[in-house]
């Protein structure tokens, strides 16, 4: 049994009602909702919180923060506030105005062009601050805002939320190092509303067991580094560098977090360029080098003896060694002729690649037109930003203007092909082409950087390699040894920074 008056806050500097009185206003203006109703998950929850509609209540919203604000005083120090976005955006300059804590803001789509920070707003290295949110189920939308705050060399000790679901989300941020401090629980939530007969008995009963049947599994996949194990946080930076892994959990896109995922454990950010001419080449080499890549890259137009059960073995070879195909057709036209390009013709690309790549050239009608074919099959698309043979014309304004167009559909354009990292967001993926294990270029145009230049100076996440591989000696020794300069820059380059 919970001691509710216990659980009342002290008011601090605004007038913070007691939990009983916000419970029930929150219940009121169906800001927490019971019956059944279907999560985004697709999971049926007897309970549903909208917490958005605060914003039309302001005496409520300055209740909520100064409750906030309260809860978070049994915690660490903090300098400045940052608000989950969106639903928490207000409430943290609620609390930052109230209370004279500067805020930070943490754009959510906005990802800017170059080294231009995803953290708006003045703070330095070393700062702690405390991130605000309204309801926690997982953790998962706190841990996106704390890593981007980290990879600004942010501190984050503590994070605080006005309910927490207690499913789970509690746990898993403790294994990142992160403290949650709730204004309530759901079961208090229960017990308040059951109090005042506002809920019946089978309703309360159908949502404890619902949350007791949902919890999330803390999984510490975030590498720690020895700074976050206490100590002095007032002087210890830290920097945290996103892991693939990491990566994998904060993109939405299932193609972006398979491919994250499989360089996480597969250890490798190789894709091979299969730049062969026969079937059976293709699948010989899907086979031999399939344990060390990521990708397998494909210009199916150049298979003299193209079958359709060509893609279906190496659909069958892609699941066997945990690779993606991507099809490097390289769209040019509008919108509406991609779209035939993409479904059909003697390739019918759409139904075996789970990766295109498109040119930004015609304009947005070209994404528009492949994503029509894509999305529902659950495809995605790069975009080439820049290209790798000299004398190009995708540079500077055209590579910024690509970012763009990718920013407007996120939904299924993942990353780039590009000579250099473009965002500073960790959902894009950067592919590199013109990759060999030294410098140089071929008699057409064709230049090469090494792994290391790719992988840690630029900071691109996959080296795409063609003849460095198909025309080795041995393909397998070649693969391996690209698989190994690829991860090893990678793992340099999450030391380095
Ligand atoms: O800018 C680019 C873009 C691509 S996708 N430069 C490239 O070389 N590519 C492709 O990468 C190219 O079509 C080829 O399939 C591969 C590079 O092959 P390599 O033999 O030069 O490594």
């Amino acid at each position: 049994m919970i001691d509710i008056e216990a659980a009342c806050l002290p008011v601090g500097m605004g007038s913070a009602t007691n939990l009983n009185d916000l419970v029930l206003k929150l219940f009121e203006i169906g800001a927490v909702k019971f019956g059944n109703f279907t999560l985004k998950s697709g999971i049926q929850s007897p309970v549903y919180f909208d917490l958005r509609v605060i914003i039309s209540y302001p005496d409520l919203m300055i209740d909520v923060s100064e409750h906030l604000y309260q809860a978070s005083k049994t915690g660490s120090t903090y300098q400045s506030v940052c608000g989950v976005p969106y639903t928490a955006l207000p409430l943290a300059t609620c609390i930052s105005t109230a209370h004279k804590f500067p805020m930070l803001i943490r754009r959510k789509e906005a990802k800017d062009y170059g080294t231009k920070k995803i953290i708006e707003g003045h703070y330095k290295p070393g700062d702690v601050c405390l991130v605000v949110e309204d309801v926690v189920t997982s953790g998962s939308s706190v841990l996106e805002t704390v890593l981007s705050l980290q990879q600004e060399e942010i501190n984050v000790t503590d994070a605080v939320v006005l309910v927490d679901r207690e499913q789970g989300g509690k746990d898993m941020l403790k294994t990142k190092g992160i403290k949650l401090h709730s204004v309530c629980t759901i079961t208090q939530i229960l017990e308040v509303l059951g109090n005042m007969g506002k809920l019946e008995q089978d309703v309360i009963n159908r949502t404890k067991q619902f949350i007791h049947d949902n919890r999330f599994n803390p999984n510490g996949n975030v590498k720690r580094s020895p700074e976050d194990e206490g100590g002095d946080r007032s002087i210890k930076r830290v920097k945290r560098v996103l892991t693939y892994g990491d990566r994998a959990k904060l993109c939405s896109h299932s193609v972006a977090k398979f491919l994250f995922t499989t360089m996480e454990d597969k250890q490798t950010n190789l894709a091979l360029s299969a730049d062969v001419t026969t079937g059976a080449e293709l699948l010989r080499l899907a086979d031999a080098v399939g344990p060390h890549i990521c990708i397998l890259k494909t210009h199916i137009d150049i298979i003299s003896d193209f079958k359709p059960d060509l893609v279906h073995d190496l659909s069958h070879l892609a699941e066997k060694h945990g690779f993606l195909i991507f099809e490097d057709r390289k769209f040019a036209d509008i919108g509406n002729t991609v779209k035939h390009q993409y479904s059909s013709g003697v390739y019918r690309i759409s139904d075996w690649s789970h990766i295109i790549n498109a040119h930004a050239l015609p304009g947005p009608g070209i994404v528009q037109g492949l994503k029509e074919v894509g999305l529902v099959k659950d495809r995605a698309c790069l975009l080439i930003a820049e290209m790798s043979s000299k004398g190009n014309l995708a540079t500077g304004d055209y590579a910024k203007a690509t970012l763009k167009m990718a920013e407007e559909h996120d939904d299924f354009v993942i990353g780039f092909i590009t000579q250099s990292k473009l965002s500073n967001d960790p959902n894009w993926v950067h592919i590199t082409p013109g990759v060999k294990l030294t410098r140089g270029k071929d008699s057409l145009g064709q230049q090469y950087l090494t792994p290391r230049e790719v992988i840690c100076d630029k900071e691109c996440d996959i080296i795409i390699v063609g003849r460095g591989i198909t025309e080795a000696e041995d393909s397998v020794v070649a693969a391996k040894a690209f698989q190994e300069a690829g991860y090893n820059a990678y793992l340099e380059r999450m030391q380095k920074t």
